[in-house]
């Protein structure tokens, strides 16, 4: 039998971060190819990247480049991604397929929990994660986010649930999985664009301190999979419910109509409500993108401490 090692590109930032003991903080990279169109998917990815760098950690951007898995993007590899055509959607299933075929591919929360575990690196920033998809009950469609999470000791900051999802169902599947949800600082399950919503979160933790000795003792335990911290959005960015819900409405109903399925469900829903509020989706969706990197970068230094 031979063996066949992975190939793991860490930036010289990352490399210099892991030696010398410095918090580093994984985001994602669909968020890029698939979440926001181009060029303020790049400038959200470089803001994002400084937030982190600002509170004194890393970024470690997750991307598979032509079949090798990077943790932590140069500038100039975050540029070419923004802007490249056919980039695939990486999630578990996809990765080792992807990098065996020597393509390219961006990680979903999924991909980058298992590229941020196998880096080393505790803690990741989002803006929403996958979960069970309105009308589940018909498609199955229920995302490997919620599963990863279960799996994979990384604790994963994001901003609460898209509206496009069934939010309930959601918390049932990851309560079912052993997944802690801790929102921070109410008690409140905030729902994306809206801090709060009418569903109690079932966790709530009040600074990074205590979300990283929740991390630790969990790992002492033994016990497999990570942690969803939902973080609200600041309340001066946030868009009301009532809304975007017809909104939303439109863009599911469309969604069906053409017959879109498997992943390309939430990059259509996610576009269609972009365009559908002329961009305002999306200024919203930067503000609290930011706001999780920061609470990450407080978490992975509590981590350190
Ligand atoms: N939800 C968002 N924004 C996103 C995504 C989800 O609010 O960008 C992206 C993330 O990469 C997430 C993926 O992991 O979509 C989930 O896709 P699916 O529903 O096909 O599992
Ligand atoms: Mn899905």
């Amino acid at each position: 039998m031979s063996l066949i090692s992975l190939d793991l590109v860490l930036s010289p930032e990352v490399e210099e971060a892991k030696k010398n003991g410095t918090p580093i903080v994984a985001l994602e990279s669909t968020i890029i190819t698939h979440g926001m169109p181009y060029p303020q998917n790049l400038e959200v990815a470089k803001q994002v990247e400084a937030d982190i760098r600002a509170k004194g950690a890393v970024p470690a951007t997750m991307a598979v480049l032509n079949g090798t898995l990077h943790a932590g993007l140069t500038n100039d590899q975050l540029e070419e991604l923004a802007q490249a055509k056919n980039v695939a959607k990486v999630s578990r299933a996809d990765m080792p397929v992807i990098m065996a075929q020597g393509r390219t591919g961006a990680t979903t929360v999924a991909a980058t929990m298992i590229a941020a575990h196998l880096a080393g690196i505790d803690v990741f920033a989002t803006g929403g994660i996958g979960g069970v998809h309105k009308g589940a009950e018909d498609s199955f469609d229920i995302s490997a986010d919620l599963t990863e999470l279960a799996h994979t000791p990384v604790t994963v900051v994001a901003a609460g649930a898209k509206a496009i999802l069934d939010v309930p169902k959601t918390l049932e599947v990851l309560e079912t999985n052993g997944v802690p949800v801790i929102t921070y600082g109410q008690d409140s399950f905030p729902a994306f664009w809206s801090a709060t919503s009418n569903l109690t979160s079932p966790l709530r933790m009040d600074n990074a301190a205590d979300i990283a000795a929740a991390h630790k003792t969990r790992g002492a335990m033994a016990l497999p999979g990570g942690q969803l911290v939902a973080n609200p959005i600041p309340a001066a960015d946030e868009i009301p419910a009532s809304e975007l819900a017809p909104v939303i409405a439109q863009a599911t109903e469309e969604a069906e109509a053409q017959g879109v399925t498997g992943k390309d469900v939430t990059p259509f829903l996610l576009a269609r409500i972009f365009e559908l509020t002329d961009g305002k989706s999306l200024v919203a969706n930067i503000a609290l993108v930011r706001n999780n990197a920061r609470l990450a970068a407080d978490i992975a230094a509590a981590l350190k401490a």
